[in-house]
Parts: C-alpha cells; sequence; structure tokens
C-alpha cells in the first residue's frame, strides 16, 4: 500500500481531511482542510457527477459534450453521517465518502462494491504550462473487463492498455496505435455482472491505464482543467450505454439514403471521370447511393471553389448524377489557403475569425492548399459564417451532404503533426490555448457544417461526416475511421473499432472498405465488403494511389459476391433504419458486442469478432486468407443459419462454413426481418410489398419495424409507422400480433410473410381470428410463404 505522503514527495498533492460539507438542490459541496472542493451532483438515481477544485475555485461549468436536454431527475437524495464517511443514498446507489481523505467508494443498494478509489483524486501541480495535471485512480477488483474509447485501434477488451487521446492525423496506423483521429473519453467497465461507466469530460489529453502500470488499478488523468466526471451505473451494460448516450446527445435521423451504398476514392475528376463511375454501377446493376468529390473538385484546394477545368458546371453535373440515382457529397478541410485574392480568405481575415498563437501572429500551417489559416470554430461567431458558407454549394449547386476531414487539426511538416499548444481559441467565450481546444475543434468544425447542411438542405435532412471528432460529436455527424490500411490485420481492427464507436455513443460509424493505403487482393476486398454491409456506414475509399478499388476491378468472382452482399444490404434496408430509430430515439447502439448483448455470459467478455446488428442478426467476419470457414462463438439461444436455415443452440464455440461467397450469418430464432426488394438506390422504386422473413421459435420473440418517409421532418409530427410483432410458436401453431403506432402509411398494401423452421406443415390460417383460405393468401407450399394485407392483427398458422 502506498501512502499518500510518500507520493507526496514525488509530486503529486493529496486533498486533506474534510472540514465541511452541505447539500443544496442535487449537489452536495465538500471542502477540506487544505482547500480542495468537492461538488456531487446527484442526476439520476444512477448518476453521479464528481468534479474537483484544487484552489476552491470551479472552472466556469462549460461543456461541449454534455447535451442541452439530458433528462435527468432522482427519487431519492438522503444524507447518513457518521465518524469515518458522509453517505449519499439515492434510489439505486450509496456513494460513502471517506471523512479523512476525500475518497470515493460506491456500492449498490445490497452494499456490493462497485467502484472504490485507490488513491482517488490527487493532482500535480504543472509549472510548464500553469495549472494541474489532474489525476485519479480506482481500485480495480477481480475480474474487471474494460471497454469503449472511441476509435483506439486494439482488442475489444480494454484491459492491461494503456491509452491516451489527443486527436492525431496518423496516415496508414497500426494495431494499438495510441492517439488517432477521436477522443471520446468514456469507457464502460463491468465485473460480477455489474457494470458501469466513467466518462471524464476533459478536452485537454487524457490518459487512461486499465492495470497496466499496476494490475489491480485503473486510472485516468488529463494534462490541465478539472477532473471532472460523471459515474454512470447500470448494472446492465445497455442501460450505462443509453444513459451516456442520454447525456451526450443522440443525432437525428439521418435520410435513408444514407444507408445505402458509397463509393468515393482520392480522387474521382474530372466530370467524365465521375460520370464513368456512376454509369458503371448502373451498368452492372451494383448498387450504389453517394458518389464522393475528394478534394481535387476544388480549384487550388480552395475549399468553397470549383475546379473549372474538370468541373465546368457543378450544378448540372449533380443534377445529372442525381437523375441518375446518385447523391453527390464533397470534401471540405479545415484550412483557408492565405491568398489575397481569395474571398473566404479575404472575409475570415477582414472579421479575425483565424486562430491566432498567443503572441499575436495567425496560426500559420500547411496543409493541401499550402500556406493556410484556420477558422477558430470554438467561436460561435465564426461557426455561424462557416455554416452559411455552404450555401452555394448546398442550395444552388445541389451537393447533399458534406465531408469534413483533416480536423484533428491536421498540420504538415510539423513535429506533433497539429497546431502548436500555444494557439489561442475562444471556446465560446471561455479564451483558451489548443491544449484545451485542441480535441474540440474537429468536433466544432462538424457541428459548424451540420448546422450549415442542415439549414440550406431543408425540408431534406443533412448528412455530414467527420474525421475528428470528441464525445457529444454524434448529435452532428456520421464518422469514418481514417486511413487505415489494405491488410488483414486492418479487416480485424475495422471490425474492433466499429463496434467500439457504437459503444461508445457513436453508432453511425464505418471504415475505408477495402483499406485506404496499398492495395487490397480480390480475397480482403470481398471479405471487407461482407463485414462494411454490417456497419452503419458503409463506404469504399482508397487513397487511389496504389491502384483501382471500385468493386469491378478484382475479376469476375468478386464483382458478383459484392455485390451479392451489397444487395442484402439493401434488402435490409428497413431493418438497419429500424436499429437507425431505436440509436436515435434511445441510444441503443446498432452494433452491440456480443458482451453488450449478454454480459452475464463470462464467453463474451474476451469474444469480439462476432457481433450483432441491430437486435437479431449474429455476424463474423472471415479475418483470414484462404479460409473456408472458422471457428466463432454462438451467444446463448437458438441461431438460424443464414444461409441454409439449420438450427444451432448456442453458448458454444462452432465450425462454421464460409467459402468466399459466404460469410458467417445467424438469425436469432422468432426473428421477424423485414425486407424490400433490391434497388439500385434507396428509393430507385416504390416499394409495393413488404417481405418478413419469419424464424420459427418455440416460445415468444418480439421485433419492431420502423418506417417513415425516408426523408424530412414528417416522422416528427407523428408521420412515422411503428410496427411491432409478438411472435408466438407453439408444436403445431404459430402466431404473430401486430400492433402499429404512428399516422404514417407505407406505400405497399401487403406484406408476403416467409416461414422459417416451422416443425409442422401448414393447413390452417386465421386471419384476424377468421379462417382465411390458402389459396386467397397465394399459398406456396414449398416457400411456407403466405401474402396478407399490411393492417392484419392477429395471424395463426395452424397444422
Ligand atoms: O492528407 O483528402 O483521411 O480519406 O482521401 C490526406 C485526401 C487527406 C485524408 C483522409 C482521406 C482523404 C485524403 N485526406
Amino acid at each position: 500500500m502506498i501512502t499518500n505522503t510518500e507520493l507526496e514527495y514525488k509530486g503529486n498533492l493529496f486533498p486533506a481531511e474534510i472540514i465541511s460539507f452541505k447539500l443544496s438542490g442535487d449537489t452536495i459541496s465538500f471542502v477540506t482542510k487544505n482547500g480542495v472542493k468537492l461538488k456531487i451532483t446527484v442526476l439520476r438515481d444512477s448518476i453521479f457527477r464528481f468534479r474537483y477544485a484544487t484552489s476552491g475555485v470551479f472552472e466556469n461549468d462549460f461543456s461541449y459534450a454534455i447535451d442541452e436536454n439530458p433528462s435527468f431527475g432522482f427519487n431519492k437524495l438522503e444524507i447518513v453521517e457518521d465518524s469515518e464517511f458522509i453517505t449519499i443514498i439515492t434510489k439505486k446507489l450509496i456513494c460513502k465518502v471517506a471523512r479523512i481523505d476525500l475518497r470515493i467508494g460506491i456500492y449498490d443498494l445490497n452494499h456490493r462494491e462497485i467502484l472504490e478509489d485507490e488513491l482517488g483524486f490527487h493532482w500535480e501541480e504543472s509549472f510548464e504550462f500553469g495549472g494541474n495535471l489532474v489525476k485519479m485512480s480506482k481500485a480495480s477488483i477481480e475480474n474487471e473487463n474494460f471497454y469503449g474509447l472511441g476509435d483506439t485501434p486494439t482488442n475489444f477488451n480494454l484491459k492491461g492498455k494503456k491509452i491516451s487521446l489527443w486527436n492525431t492525423d496518423q496516415y496508414a496506423f497500426g494495431k494499438d496505435q495510441n492517439e488517432l483521429y477521436k477522443a471520446v473519453p468514456f469507457y464502460v467497465a463491468l465485473h460480477h455482472n455489474l457494470a458501469y461507466g466513467i466518462f471524464f469530460d476533459n478536452t485537454f489529453k487524457t490518459h487512461f491505464d486499465f492495470c497496466k502500470e499496476r494490475r489491480n488499478i485503473s486510472n485516468f488523468w488529463a494534462e490541465g482543467g478539472e477532473m471532472n466526471y460523471y459515474f454512470i451505473y447500470g448494472p446492465e451494460i445497455s442501460d450505462v450505454v443509453t444513459s451516456y448516450t442520454d447525456l451526450t446527445g443522440k443525432p437525428e435521423l439521418p435520410p435513408m439514403w444514407a444507408l445505402g451504398y458509397h463509393q468515393s476514392k482520392w480522387s474521382y475528376y474530372p466530370e467524365s471521370k465521375v460520370k464513368e463511375i456512376t454509369s458503371k454501377f448502373r451498368e452492372l446493376k451494383f448498387p450504389c447511393d453517394v458518389i464522393y468529390l475528394d478534394i481535387d473538385y476544388m480549384e487550388g484546394f480552395r475549399c468553397f471553389t470549383w475546379n473549372k477545368n474538370f468541373f465546368p458546371d457543378p450544378k448540372r453535373m449533380v443534377q445529372e448524377l442525381e437523375n441518375n440515382g446518385f447523391k453527390t457529397i464533397a470534401i471540405i478541410d479545415p484550412g483557408i489557403k492565405i491568398d489575397p485574392e481569395y474571398s473566404v480568405f479575404k472575409e475570415a481575415l477582414e472579421k479575425d475569425f483565424f486562430c491566432k498563437r498567443a503572441d499575436g501572429p495567425y496560426m500559420r500551417g500547411k496543409v493541401w492548399p499550402g500556406e493556410c489559416y484556420f477558422p477558430d470554430f470554438t467561436n460561435p461567431k465564426v461557426r455561424e459564417w462557416w455554416a452559411n458558407l455552404y450555401q452555394e454549394l448546398i442550395a444552388e449547386i445541389g451537393v447533399k451532404g458534406i465531408w469534413n476531414d483533416m480536423n484533428e487539426p491536421a498540420v504538415m511538416e510539423v513535429p506533433g503533426k497539429t497546431f502548436p499548444k500555444d494557439v489561442r481559441h475562444d471556446y465560446d467565450g471561455n479564451p483558451c490555448s489548443h491544449r484545451k481546444a485542441h480535441n474540440v475543434y474537429g468536433m466544432q468544425m462538424a457541428k459548424a457544417t451540420y448546422e450549415g447542411v442542415k439549414k440550406f438542405i431543408y425540408p431534406k435532412r443533412p448528412f455530414v461526416i467527420t474525421r475528428a471528432n470528441y464525445a457529444g460529436g454524434q448529435r452532428y455527424t456520421s464518422t469514418w475511421t481514417g486511413d487505415n490500411v489494405a491488410s488483414w490485420e486492418h479487416l480485424y481492427l475495422a471490425n474492433m473499432q466499429v463496434q467500439r464507436l457504437c459503444i461508445s455513443g457513436m453508432s453511425f460509424s464505418g471504415t475505408d472498405i477495402g483499406g485506404f493505403a496499398e492495395q487490397p487482393s480480390g480475397e480482403l476486398y470481398t471479405r471487407w465488403i461482407q463485414l462494411g454491409v454490417f456497419h452503419p456506414f458503409c463506404r469504399t475509399h482508397s487513397s487511389g494511389e496504389h491502384g483501382e478499388q471500385e468493386p469491378w476491378c478484382f475479376g469476375e468472382e468478386v464483382l458478383e459476391i459484392t455485390k451479392k452482399f451489397v444487395e442484402l444490404r439493401y434488402q435490409l434496408i428497413p431493418y438497419l433504419y429500424t436499429a437507425f430509430h431505436q440509436y436515435v430515439e434511445e441510444g441503443i447502439p446498432i452494433i452491440k458486442s456480443l458482451v453488450y448483448a449478454d454480459q452475464e455470459d463470462v464467453h463474451t467478455h474476451y469474444r469480439s469478432d462476432e457481433f450483432i446488428f441491430g437486435n437479431q442478426i449474429l455476424v463474423c467476419p472471415i479475418q483470414e486468407p484462404n479460409a473456408q470457414g472458422r471457428r466463432m462463438y454462438i451467444p446463448r439461444g437458438k441461431w438460424f443459419n443464414f444461409w441454409n436455415d439449420s438450427v444451432i443452440e448456442g453458448g458454444k464455440e462452432i465450425w462454421v462454413d464460409a467459402p468466399l461467397d459466404k460469410m458467417p450469418l445467424f438469425i436469432k430464432e422468432g426473428a421477424i426481418i423485414p425486407k424490400y426488394p433490391v434497388q439500385q438506390y434507396v428509393d430507385e422504386i416504390e416499394i409495393k410489398e413488404l417481405i418478413l422473413e419469419v424464424y420459427y421459435k418455440h416460445g415468444k420473440e418480439n421485433s419492431v419495424l420502423y418506417e417513415d418517409a425516408h426523408d424530412g421532418y414528417d416522422y416528427k409530427k407523428g408521420r412515422y409507422s411503428l410496427r411491432s410483432f409478438k411472435l408466438h410458436g407453439k408444436y403445431e401453431e404459430i402466431s404473430i400480433q401486430q400492433h402499429k403506432d404512428g399516422k404514417y402509411s407505407a406505400s405497399y398494401e401487403t406484406m408476403k410473410l416467409r416461414f422459417h423452421g416451422l416443425p409442422f406443415t401448414i393447413n390452417k390460417v386465421l386471419v384476424d381470428n377468421e379462417e382465411v383460405s390458402l389459396e386467397s393468401l397465394q399459398f406456396n407450399s414449398e416457400e411456407n410463404r403466405i401474402t396478407v394485407n399490411k393492417a392484419f392483427t392477429t395471424l395463426q398458422l395452424m397444422g
């Protein structure tokens, strides 16, 4: 046991004994003998916020991460005192504060330990920068595991890892690369079937150590700012994640087309090349909704300009692409070229919108356009100006979405690849240096972009994608994992990173399919598409330097297989859209890691190749060359093999066949999976019939289907359709009850139900309690298929 005195000699300072405390409203404030203050705010019975001030003065309470209207409120707040502790009791938690040294212990109502401070809060004065390095150490109990932290490219379970968060442009990053594009200082921990989350809302460089330096200790600390963290209790991981997402906010629904397949490359130009690519998709009948314009569409990389040699008439081109079912997305970087003739530069200079060094000169850095200045996106006036710059691209030219890159912010040819630490920022009226603003720079750029796109695309919905982000940035934008590599290891990382982003509140995410750097083999590309169609964001992108990366560039076999998988994604769009709805409404991750889905089963704590897409489809990518299949873990319960309908009892590892044209896919028994017909792009055709794939279960299972107009905001006025299906299977009977909420009426009148795994032959069908002839239901005995009016409320099939 290290004593506090020993550590003080190493430069760490600690709170002394409590001399007073008081409760006011939802907050208990403590003062110690050496002037440390602690405020504990009870936000919900299961969420506490802890803030420490070393010199008795708290910072202005401002956060970019916390949503405007999270739902707070608790049922109980009681304080009990004894000689050792001041104890706070809510309806769900007991929190003890030690009188002697301010250490914290949190327990459930059965007095089971959830999380105890080891050294607890301590700090080190920073004479280099002023302020403090604020630190927290917690005792980690046996069998504790950790998950989260945004895009960190490492094993899904973070136990034994030490990670720091400082947004960095890491071209061709590797496994265990520290400091990537995003900073999401949130993690979930699990032990003894109790889950809790820590959200360390500090935008300085933060560090996390999950039992690496010391075996039974988890630590987090920051290179400045306040020790300001939220403790979020489960006991289910899903409670922690949805509470965190409630706290930091959810996005609005994206337009449905954004769930389609996207094609990108650095760069498609000139116009004839763009047209050649889009025409080829249509000619080959390979579904695709979106085409990207990377930096070469601009005039000398000047944002908000067009290279008129390559793109003589962008408005006409974008319209022609749209007529062919393609949405155009254009890239916009933060660096503004120093060019007195360039209007964006001139305007920002006049308005004093560029970042400056501490001693006065502009922050000057080299990026694609050459020497640039950089807007201070942490200034609300700058954001408003930036938002309005999108008028021409969106409202006049017709671009449908914006891609923000290089916003870590990235600077070329300098150590650290970013701004110097002394650069000043407004930070929404809380002026500070780059040390504090760095990790939110990209998020605030994406926010400004989102506001602009939203304004000019109205009454349609905006689409924004960003590379850098901070916790809470999911409110404005989708994201991708940056400059990965065409390697099998990166296919593994792609899987880990997207699962991690999903558990970190940023579900709308995906990877550069096939890899950005280097060239994938046809086999790697195929396996990557197979994974990518089950990611919320699905785009092929490559640096273009190494050859072609369109689905038809790897030969006939690859084209055929990748097309089959992209078609499957399009069929599953109503299912995926429903998962988006649950994410947007309730903060439920669109894909769920096995530990999220079944934390009680200890096998899931380290099983991470497998994940659940939506609620009922189990996916496991093939991550090795020459594979004919793989061993994988099937979670508890019964699952149908998607390819042959064989049923397997889970809770064990099995071998699954998966030659190149297949990947392991399983459907949860009892699931009702909605499908649309294959389309070349979203809304190509009016849906005339909904397909429901019904997987028999002896017992009960619920499924849902959310639909609306696919774009626009009518759904907010009640024009949506939320159907719930209750399936109940018995030996000689299966019944489905349907309930519909909302005022939206889908374009189709009928539903085609296909029954999988029925243990009996259908002889008799009741629709809303009346027997209906099999003929009138277009019964097909080979496929076990019937067609019914979409408005049925109960359906009974009997043997
Ligand atoms: O320094 O715009 O991650 O997707 O194609 C490279 C060119 C800048 C990095 C992005 C990548 C994009 C590329 N960009």
